[in-house]
């Protein structure tokens, strides 16, 4: 089980104050990680770390923007002279504008473009520097079903989803040579505040994500755990490029009639 022991490993996990990346980060802790969390929301941020720290976990936090690369560059920095250099980062920070493409405003999708895609090439550039230098680390970026498929609704998202697919392909063939294993994970439809609005009872979203999901549930932030620490640990030195979709086999299948067991 050595494989999969973080222990003395720092993982940076940008937006890890709740949801998805909360869990993520819990399960990298369990494993004996030290996290570093980022957040543009002061008291997010300070809940969390509460959170975290009552739970035994080695935490800290640090407020800025990911898709600002001055500040993000001065807080990297900040970080490898306070706590030391990242061996881990999870770029997990996404936000979703769910809005017809024929009526989105362009600033609006320009900035789910700069959140979900852009920010992660910042963090993953800054970060990448020092594990080239250290000729080894692991950097796990949180795609999403929209790195595969569309829906309405969803175009802005869809397209950054799907270019980080392609980031991390594309990171991990130029860097796999400094022993840098750059992956993703790809939720499928997750019980979380993001996916609140479409996924109370009796909204035909949520009646369609059942019937499409083969495990017929919703996945539970925890069910991303293990994808998570398999990514950031020894277990997975010669997997690169990869999306691993935890998705209740939604992917695998084409659906079936509403009226089908
Ligand atoms: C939506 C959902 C999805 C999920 C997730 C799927 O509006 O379709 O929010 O985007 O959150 O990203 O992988």
């Amino acid at each position: 089980m050595n494989l999969f022991n973080l222990e003395h490993k720092r993982a940076l996990v940008t937006g890890g104050t709740h949801g998805l990346g909360m869990a993520m980060a819990e399960g990298l802790a369990s494993a004996g990680a030290e996290l570093i969390i980022t957040s543009t929301t002061p008291s997010k941020l300070e809940e969390a770390l509460d959170y975290y720290k009552g739970k035994g976990y080695k935490a800290s936090g640090y407020i800025f923007d990911v898709t600002d690369e001055a500040v993000a560059k001065e807080k990297v920095a900040l970080i490898s002279k306070e706590i030391g250099d990242i061996h881990i980062l999870v770029n997990n920070a996404g936000i979703i504008k769910r809005e017809s493409a024929l009526t989105m405003p362009v600033e609006d999708f320009r900035r789910v473009i700069d959140v979900d895609l852009v920010g992660p090439f910042i963090m993953a550039q800054l970060i990448g520097k020092q594990m080239v230098e250290r000729k080894e680390g692991k950097i796990i970026n949180i795609c999403s079903m929209m790195s595969e498929l569309g829906r309405n609704t969803v175009t802005a998202y869809a397209a950054a989803k799907g270019g980080l697919k392609m980031l991390t392909q594309n990171l991990a063939t130029e860097w796999a040579k400094h022993n840098i294993q750059v992956n993703g994970i790809g939720p499928g439809y997750f019980a979380t505040s993001q996916t609140e609005p479409i996924r109370v009872d009796g909204h035909p979203f949520n009646d369609f994500i059942i019937n499409r999901t083969p495990a017929a549930r919703w996945g539970n932030p925890e069910d991303l755990q293990g994808a998570a620490v398999f990514l950031a640990s020894k277990a997975s030195d010669f997997v690169n490029g990869q999306v691993i979709y935890v998705d209740g086999g939604i992917l695998a299948t084409i659906g079936k009639p509403t009226n089908e067991d």
